[in-house]
Parts: C-alpha cells; structure tokens; sequence
C-alpha cells in the first residue's frame, strides 16, 4: 500500500509553479496603516535612494480625439453616454498635434501624451498616430500615447514608430473595478498591457483615488501594480475630478492626506518609478502637493488642461516648484537616446 502511494506521489503532475507576489495586498495595506510621519520617512528614504538628483518631470497632455467615446467608465466626461457637455470631435490634424507639442517643448516639458476617447483604436487610426508619433518624437520630445486597449500587433506598429511609453490604467482595484466600468474587463486592461510590454514599450500605468474605494481597495490598486513584472516606469495616481453629469459626481471628496500615502505607498512599492501626481492637482492645493513631492512624487501634468478638465496654470506650478525649490527634469532619456 505504500509503496502504490509513493509510485503515486513519483508520478503526479508537476505542480504549476505560481509565482509569489512581490507586494501581497495585506503588505501594502501595512504601509497604509503606519504612522504617517513613518509613512512620510520611509517613502522620502526609498525616493532619495532611487532618485538621488530629486527633480521633477514635466509631461504635457494632449486630447487628439475628444468625446464621444462608447465606453462606461463613471468618471469620465468624454463618455458619449453622460451629459456632460463635452463635444464629441473629429481626430486633431498632425500639425494642430504639432503646434501643441512645440508649445509644450518651449514651456519645458519633456514628455509629450496623445491622449484619445477610444474604447481601441482602429488600424486606420494607429496610421494616424503613427505619423504624429514620429513627427513629435523629431521635435527631441519622450512620446506617449493613450489610445485604449491595443491589440499586439498595434502595439508593435507604435513601438516601431518610435512611441516611448504606453499609458492604460488599471484605474482601481480588480474588487471594486465593477462599481465603475462595465463595459470592459480588469483582464483587457492586464492584457493590453502585455501587448505594450511585448512590443518592447515602456509603461505607463497608474489608476484613479477618490472613486468612494476602501484603503484596502486603494492598496489592492497598488498591489497590482507593483505584483506587475516588471512594475511599471510611470505611474500616474489620479484624485478623481469629479465631473457633473458623471455617475462619480457628487461622492464625498477624499481626505487629502490619504491621497498623500497613496503616493508614498507607491513610491515604497516602486522605488524606480516615476511616480506622478495626474488629475486632481487644482483641488488639491499647493500644501497637499508639497506633502506628495515629499512622499516620492516625481513627475506632474503640466500645461492648463488635462484631456477635457482644467489642470493648473503653468505659470503657477513653475511658482510652486521655484518655492519648493524644485528643479524640473531636463534630459530626455528615451531608446533614441535623443535630448532636448
Ligand atoms: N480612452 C483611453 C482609455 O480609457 O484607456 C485613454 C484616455 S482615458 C481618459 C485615460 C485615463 O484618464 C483613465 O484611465 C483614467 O484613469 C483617467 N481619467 C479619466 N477621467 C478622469 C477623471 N474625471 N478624474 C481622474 N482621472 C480620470
Ligand atoms: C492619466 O492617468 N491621467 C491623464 C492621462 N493619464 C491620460 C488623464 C486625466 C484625465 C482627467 C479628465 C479629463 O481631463 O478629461
Ligand atoms: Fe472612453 Fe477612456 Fe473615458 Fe473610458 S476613460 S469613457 S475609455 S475616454
């Protein structure tokens, strides 16, 4: 009898080798929980480590296709389906792209991100970008482009084209994605950013705070991030800019200084990362967002607008960083290996 148990044992299939979590959401929730001044120490600690020149990036946004976007995502003011008042319009032509990506240049952004109100982009439109891709990139610009779920081989024609970064949210964590889109799935969102990774594209991959979310959803957020291998090189953390007319309108705002160790718990979790303080920054005030360059933030949106909603004005973020005394990123280090 044992020996028919030991045959049975020698001959069992191989156990599938799962790989281990890297941050467990019960570890990022641990940092959640500690005493924020510890929080604040241990996040400045890993951010000067990781970025001992400490500057901060400026990446300019662009709506290259506004509004009248088929998907439900209950944040968002450029879903055809809420009245929010944004017009749906036509694709931006190359030299309208240009101009805004010269303009963005001469005001000291490095990075330049063509974003589009596309559930997936068609081939006919990846031509498009393409060209606005290469042409922005000529300017000495790092692109980046936000255009949905890409299936592989678009991934590739962009990567070919000569697009830096790849930005596709994961927007919250995979329990509570459902209170917020219905129309697509976490795993779209995890399977496009396979296509970006394997087209040799680097990632830009954050998600949205403030969305009526527990902490242990906003750790669960970060936990998926940085379990993503490897984790991403930009993460944008979005503060919900809560849009009339959206299904997210109206929630009660979240506490700043949570959103302050959202920062810090991922800047913790992703030392290397670029992390950068996205939409929301007008209503968080100079204060809270001196308190998120001290947890780790190291890159910011900047120019007057975001995609559709206002961001704060250049002129005031250059006033807040010369106060801070923080110098601004000013080489380029994309796969050209061009500078501006
Ligand atoms: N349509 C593409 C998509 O959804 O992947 C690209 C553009 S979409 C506007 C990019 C990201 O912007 C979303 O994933 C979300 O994280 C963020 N976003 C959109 N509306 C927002 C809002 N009202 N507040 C904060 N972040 C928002
Ligand atoms: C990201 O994470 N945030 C940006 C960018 N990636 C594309 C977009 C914020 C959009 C805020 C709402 C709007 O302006 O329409
Ligand atoms: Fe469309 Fe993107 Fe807005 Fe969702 S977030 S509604 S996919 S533009």
């Amino acid at each position: 009898m044992q020996a028919e148990n030991q045959q049975t044992l020698h001959f069992q299939a191989p156990v599938r080798q799962i790989e281990a979590e890297t941050w467990p959401v019960d570890e990022v929730m641990a940092l959640f929980d500690l005493p924020f001044t510890d929080l604040m120490h241990k996040a400045q600690t890993t951010h000067r480590a990781n970025f001992p020149d400490g500057d901060v990036e400026l990446a300019t946004l662009l709506s290259i296709k506004t509004g009248g976007c088929e998907e439900d995502c209950g944040y968002c003011p450029q879903a055809a389906r809420y009245d929010t008042g944004v017009e749906a319009k036509k694709i931006l032509d190359v030299r309208e792209v240009l101009d805004a990506a010269k303009a963005a240049r001469e005001n000291g952004a490095t990075r330049f991100c063509m974003g589009a109100a596309w559930r997936s982009p068609k081939d006919r439109d990846i031509e498009k970008v393409e060209t606005m891709v290469r042409e922005v990139k000529a300017l000495g610009l790092e692109t980046c482009a936000t255009l949905g779920m890409l299936k592989e081989e678009q991934a590739q024609r962009l990567a070919a084209a000569g697009l830096d970064y790849y930005n596709h949210n994961l927007d919250t964590a995979p329990e509570f994605y459902d209170k917020v889109i219905s129309t697509r799935e976490y795993q779209d969102r995890l399977d496009t950013l396979g296509h970006v990774r394997s087209a040799g594209l680097k990632v830009c991959c954050g998600g949205i705070v403030g969305m009526g979310e527990s902490r242990r959803q906003r750790a669960g957020l970060i936990s998926q991030l940085a379990n993503l291998n490897p984790y991403p090189e930009s993460v944008p953390v979005n503060h919900l800019v809560q849009v009339e007319g959206t299904p997210l309108h109206g929630l009660p705002p979240l506490d700043p200084l949570e959103f302050v160790r959202t920062i810090a718990v991922a800047r913790i979790t992703m030392p290397k990362a670029r992390v950068r303080l996205s939409a929301g920054r007008r209503e968080l005030g100079e204060a809270v967002q001196a308190m998120c360059f001290l947890a780790g933030a190291n890159s910011i949106f900047y120019g007057d607008k975001l995609l559709t909603t206002d961001n704060p004005e250049a002129e005031d973020d250059r006033v807040l960083l010369d106060k801070l005394g923080l110098k601004t990123r000013n080489k380029i280090e994309s796969k050209s290996g061009s500078c501006s």
